[in-house]
Parts: structure tokens; C-alpha cells; sequence
């Protein structure tokens, strides 16, 4: 029975949309929803008005640049590691900074799209040629694993955006201790967490005026229709998110608006809709100290230090061994 349903799947795609409409209640991962459209709408959620996460972390890097370097620098210089680029633009806000101190170091973005890292890598010889950049394809794990095999230098590890967010506690703290087993006792890990605050604040930047996340949350139908020959119909799914103050967790949802028969070709699936019956797509985690506390220390890592923008809507931790 096993193998019968193995050979049924072609890619791990396949399976995990397959897996995700037959359960009850339905669910899609958030990580498929990030093929090239997807990431050219989360690049613009990142400019949305609403979503102030970005704004927040680039606030906490700009006036806090000094504070933070000083707490990167080693005997011999640093690496610093950075897991899930993107395009770099509050980074950059840092390797400024640490070209014009002169200071002894190497950038490794790690990424599994080579076609990003190599968009990254031309856009930094443009604005700062001085960064000595080494671009690391691959997954996360492996990529660090490999650098510590290889290093001994200080390992800055930088996690920005509050991508540690769409992670729920559990898989949370197995990223953190991935992280944590390669690390060293001078390493240290900056990790961003959006924090728990008014949620009014927290639906709007999930549920934008102009549409995009609305857009950016239908791209994973979009992406079954174009990739395993689904038929959904986007326009008859309504985008929607919920905050629970309690659990500080963010939710989206797809919600069929009809009574409708979906089907899905190369998956040999059909499914059926009931009007208002859902389908749950992501999760966005936002945290309070304590609660950051506790995963840290469940991860066997410590909280070291910690900056914050001036409404405390995000904080950027530094966790060491
Ligand atoms: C990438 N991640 C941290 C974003 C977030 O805030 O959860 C993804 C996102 N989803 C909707 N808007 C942005």
C-alpha cells in the first residue's frame, strides 16, 4: 500500500499537495507558495505600506549598526553567514558599514536558488565592491555544516525577517538546534522575531488593502493549476486571516466562497468544496521575550542581547551557546 502510493508522486510537491487536500481540515505549505511569482509578490509585500516588519528591521539595523558590529567582531575576523539572502537590502545596511571600518571579514549568503544568489552577488559589485562575498548554494544545514567542517573563524549566522515566523514552536526549535549543534562557543546567531502587539496592526499587514498578499496567498492555487494541472478557480476562494492575541499566531486561510469540484490532474484528485469550507496556508508566529526565552533555551542556546525598534514591534535577538 505504501509503495503504491509512493510511486503515485513524482515530486515532493506533489506529495505534500496531496497529503495537504485529502486531510481534514485541508492545508497547503506556506514554502510552495515561492516560485518566481511568489517571490516577486513577497518582494512586494516587503514595500507594502501595512507590512511594517520590514521597515522595523531595517529601523533596527540602520540606528543600532555600531552596538550590533561590535558585538560581531572576533580575534581573527568573522564569517558571516546569512541563511535566506533574498536581496540582501538590509544587509547591506550592515556590509556598508563593516567596508568602511575596514574591517576582517567574509559574506556567505546561503541560499538553494543559485539564480538568487548570483542576482546578489551582481547587485553588491555594483553597490559595494569591496564586500568579499562567497555565495553558498545549497540547503541551510548542510551549508553550515560544511562551513564548520571547514572553518574555524568566527560564525556570525544571520536570520532576518522573521522567517523563523512561519514555523510552528515545535519546528521552530529544531531549526534553532540545527543551528545551535554547529556552532562553536564564540559563534553567535542574529535572528529577527516579530513581536506580539496591537492586532489590528498584525491583521492589516496580512491582509493589505491593494491585494498583494491576497495575491501571494492564491499563488500557491495558481502554482497547482500551472505545475500539476489543477483547475482552482482563485476568484472563488476569499484570502483570509485571523490573529489569536492569546497564541500570538497569524493564520491565512483560503475559503471557497461556492460549492465547487476541484480536480487535479497529474495527482489523479478529485475534491470537493462545500461552501466557507477552508483550506489553511501559513503560519506567522509573533512572540513576546518569554516566549523567545523558551525556544532558545529548548534549542540549548542563550539569549545574549537584544535590540528593538522604537515601537518595539520587532526585536533582533543574538542567541549564543
Ligand atoms: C517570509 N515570512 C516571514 C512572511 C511573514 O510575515 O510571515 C511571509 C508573508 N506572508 C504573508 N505576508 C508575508
Amino acid at each position: 500500500m505504501k509503495n503504491n502510493i509512493k510511486t503515485r508522486f513524482s515530486s515532493a510537491f506533489e506529495e505534500d499537495v496531496f497529503t495537504g487536500l485529502t486531510s481534514n481540515p485541508r492545508y497547503l505549505l506556506s514554502k510552495y507558495i515561492y516560485d518566481k511569482k511568489g517571490d516577486k509578490l513577497f518582494q512586494d509585500i516587503m514595500d507594502l505600506p501595512e507590512y511594517y516588519l520590514t521597515n522595523c528591521e531595517f529601523d533596527i539595523l540602520r540606528n543600532h549598526t555600531a552596538e550590533i558590529v561590535e558585538k560581531f567582531t572576533g580575534h581573527e575576523g568573522f564569517d558571516l553567514i546569512e541563511l535566506g539572502a533574498g536581496d540582501g537590502k538590509k544587509t547591506k545596511l550592515l556590509l556598508k558599514y563593516l567596508v568602511d571600518q575596514n574591517l576582517d571579514f567574509n559574506y556567505l549568503p546561503v541560499d538553494i536558488s543559485q539564480n538568487a544568489l548570483e542576482e546578489l552577488e551582481k547587485s553588491l559589485k555594483n553597490e559595494i565592491p569591496e564586500v568579499p562575498i562567497k555565495i553558498q548554494q545549497g540547503t541551510y544545514f548542510e551549508t553550515l555544516e560544511k562551513l564548520s567542517t571547514f572553518n574555524t573563524r568566527k560564525k556570525v549566522i544571520l536570520v532576518l525577517g522573521s522567517n523563523i515566523g512561519n514555523l510552528l514552536h515545535e519546528n521552530a526549535i529544531d531549526f534553532l538546534k540545527h543551528i545551535q549543534e554547529v556552532m562553536s562557543m564564540e559563534d553567535m546567531l542574529f535572528i529577527g522575531f516579530d513581536q506580539k502587539k496591537h492586532p489590528q496592526k498584525i491583521l492589516d499587514a496580512y491582509n493589505d488593502a491593494s491585494g498583494v498578499t491576497e495575491a501571494f496567498n492564491k499563488n500557491l492555487l495558481v502554482r497547482i493549476n500551472s505545475e500539476l494541472g489543477g483547475n482552482f478557480n482563485p476568484d472563488q476562494f476569499l484570502h483570509w486571516e485571523t490573529y489569536n492575541p492569546e497564541t500570538g499566531t497569524a493564520k491565512s486561510f483560503l475559503v471557497s466562497k461556492i460549492d465547487q469540484d476541484i480536480n487535479i490532474e497529474s495527482l489523479d484528485l478529485k475534491i470537493h468544496f462545500d461552501p466557507w469550507q477552508t483550506i489553511h496556508t501559513e503560519i506567522s508566529q509573533k512572540y513576546d521575550d518569554a516566549v523567545v526565552k523558551w525556544l532558545a533555551e529548548k534549542a540549548g542556546l542563550t539569549v545574549a542581547d537584544c535590540f528593538m525598534d522604537e515601537n518595539n514591534y520587532y526585536k533582533n535577538y543574538i542567541f549564543t551557546k
